[in-house]
């Protein structure tokens, strides 16, 4: 009975994960749409805490509107890019700045782009949608201008409409561990363990670490992670996923052994899963919060605590997926991982 009602669930899942197929899953997001108007306040902006991987910020402007917003970028993690993933309005271009810290120095009118750390205008005029706005920031004219990534810290956005229409946009502040360690690949360090009791292991440091995995119908894979001491799992990005499948399968628990075998597994014993691939949008993005949130299991919030976690991967389909997955480990007290004005 429980394995039928687990299969079920399982089976629940993959309807509802083909469901929302081509909406972009987002780790964290801001929508004026839901959560109201940015602040027009340059002194008191909103304020949005970055988390790895992929962060939605969409905003409405026209003439009038201001919208200042600081985002943290949080320490041992780096703001790699800002796509424009959308912009609707029948005025072409938008305009953006930034400045570091966690107000706005400059005033809408009278603004001395010096003083300013870059700025860009946005659109469907320029061709930007799709692409990354942070290069083209970084070399406005007479700023003071910067190299990307942006390192951790506070910045501020202004963001306005000076035109008479609206405009609406989505903007992907994509973030990411400010080192990466190559921690497994099996196409040089071989297929990992298909003995859920004698998993492979993986020790993991500080930053990001990489895990590169092709798994096919017949191929289990059962990897043991160990999270520092003082150290926290805060997310595990999606970095690729190439398959003629568009989902595999991954699982979590607690311990250096899988205890639920791959078949008749009782997603009750399990701290989480989820599928993961092309077909929820997922790369790019954090899956260990969609393991959190898997039906029926024991559940989480990220980040998790140190000690060792045992992951089953798994493409059930007989196309071949190979995947990788970038374990983001930071540092566990607040201190030392949000930026010197919080502490
Ligand atoms: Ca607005
Ligand atoms: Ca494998
Ligand atoms: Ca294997």
């Amino acid at each position: 009975m429980k394995s039928s009602r687990n299969l079920f669930l399982i089976i629940t899942l993959v309807v509802l994960v083909a469901y929302f197929a081509g909406t972009v899953l987002a780790d964290t997001s801001y929508d004026e749409g839901t959560e109201g108007d940015l602040s027009g306040n340059r002194f008191n902006p909103t304020v949005i805490m970055l988390t790895p991987g992929s962060n939605l910020l969409t905003a409405t402007s026209v003439t009038g509107d201001l919208e200042y917003v600081t985002v943290i970028v949080p320490n041992g993690l780096q703001l790699k890019a800002l796509i424009l993933t959308s912009y609707t309005s029948t005025d072409d271009r938008s305009f953006v700045a930034v400045q570091s810290g966690s107000t706005f120095t400059e005033p809408p009118a009278g603004t001395n782009v010096s003083n300013l750390l870059g700025y860009t205008h946005f659109g469907t005029g320029l061709g930007q949608v799709g692409t990354d706005l942070l290069d083209d920031l970084a070399s406005g004219a007479g700023a003071m201008g910067f190299t990307t990534p942006l390192s951790s810290g506070l910045y501020t956005f202004w963001l306005q409409e000076t035109g008479i229409e609206t405009s609406t946009y989505t903007l992907n502040f994509i973030v990411s561990p400010s080192t990466t360690t190559s921690s497994y690949d099996e196409g040089t360090d071989g297929d990992l363990a298909d003995d859920r009791f004698n998993p492979t292991a993986v020790s993991l440091v500080e930053g990001g670490n990489i895990l590169t995995a092709t798994s096919v119908a017949g191929d289990l894979d059962y990897v043991t992670v160990s999270v520092p001491l003082d150290f926290q799992l805060r997310a595990i990005l999606l970095e690729s996923y190439v398959s003629t499948d568009d989902q595999a399968f991954v699982a979590i628990q607690s311990g250096s052994t899988f205890t639920e075998p791959a078949t008749g597994t009782d997603v009750s014993q399990l701290l989480g899963y989820t599928h993961f691939g092309t077909a929820a949008g997922q790369v790019g993005t954090d899956i260990l919060d969609d393991m959190g949130e898997g039906a029926g299991a024991i559940g989480f919030t990220p980040p998790l605590s140190s000690g060792p976690y045992t992951l089953w991967l798994q493409e059930t389909g007989t196309a071949t997926a190979t995947y990788t997955l970038n374990f983001v480990i930071t540092r566990a007290d607040k201190k030392s991982y949000l930026p010197l004005i919080f502490r």
